[in-house]
């Protein structure tokens, strides 16, 4: 729920891409490195016409092409990941693997603020500003909670932003769930040339449910059916 908006704004308004043509080489690239929110992507794909909106009904049962985490097999999933911290090195493989053939596409990797306490991602960090991709842009899911608890009191990494700018990254600061400000980002990271781009996004846990929104526990938890028809009402009530 913290990362749909952002999901929602690079398939259905920022990227090049089409459901009819997933090996597309010029398409713009999102993989989820926190890709354990990968129902947000498949909600997506499958509007998109990636595949059946039927079979988002199979979702991590066993044989189906939509496990738990996103998987290659899938079409539109660019890079397995749930393993946290992989997502943004495939990021700057596949960006720099577009200088080097001369494609004009672009690379997101949406990554968790989490995630951020891996030390591969900060090796990651630094090998996109070193190549200079600016064809890479990483958008943090900053909904301050992690898996068992807020960040602040598990692993604090403090200001993210000036982390971010010491390793010669353009940073940008936006809310993740306001349309505007997040189409906005998209279409000015386009102008930014020589650097990675950043887009820290601050994000609610659960947006959207109610009885869900900043709850640890619905980190990855089934809703009764009673929960999940009082969702549903609260999801046709949004305001957006
Ligand atoms: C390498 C690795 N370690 C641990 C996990 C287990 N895990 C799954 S989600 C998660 C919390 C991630 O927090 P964050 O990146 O903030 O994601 P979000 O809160 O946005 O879901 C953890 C530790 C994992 N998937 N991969």
């Amino acid at each position: 729920m913290s990362s749909a908006d952002l999901v929602t704004a690079l398939y259905f308004y920022k990227m090049n891409h089409s459901g009819d043509n997933p090996e597309n080489p010029d398409r713009d690239r999102l993989i989820l490195s926190k890709g354990h929110s990968v129902l947000a992507q498949y909600a997506a794909l499958a509007e998109c016409g990636y595949f059946p909106k039927s079979i988002l009904k199979t979702t991590k049962t066993f044989g189906s092409i939509l496990q738990g985490h996103p998987e290659i097999r899938t079409p539109g999933i660019e890079a397995n990941t749930g393993s946290l911290a992989q997502g943004l090195s495939v990021g700057v493989g596949i960006a720099l693997g577009g200088k080097l053939d001369k494609r004009d596409y672009k690379v997101y990797v949406i990554l968790g603020d989490g995630e951020l306490n891996e030390g591969q991602i900060w090796e990651a960090i630094t090998a996109a500003s070193v190549y200079k991709l600016d064809n890479l842009v990483a958008i943090i899911d900053r909904n301050k909670l992690q898996a068992s608890g807020p960040i602040k009191e598990i692993y604090d990494m403090g200001d993210i932003k000036s982390k971010f700018d010491a390793f010669c990254w353009k940073t940008f600061e936006i809310n993740g769930h306001n349309m505007k400000e997040i189409i906005e980002v998209l279409d000015s990271v386009d102008k930014i040339k020589g650097v990675p781009s950043v887009i820290i996004a601050q994000t609610i846990k659960g947006k959207g449910i109610s009885f869900a929104e900043n709850v640890t526990g619905f980190h990855n938890a089934a809703l009764t059916a009673e929960q999940f028809r009082k969702a549903n009402l609260d999801i046709d009530n949004l305001e957006l």
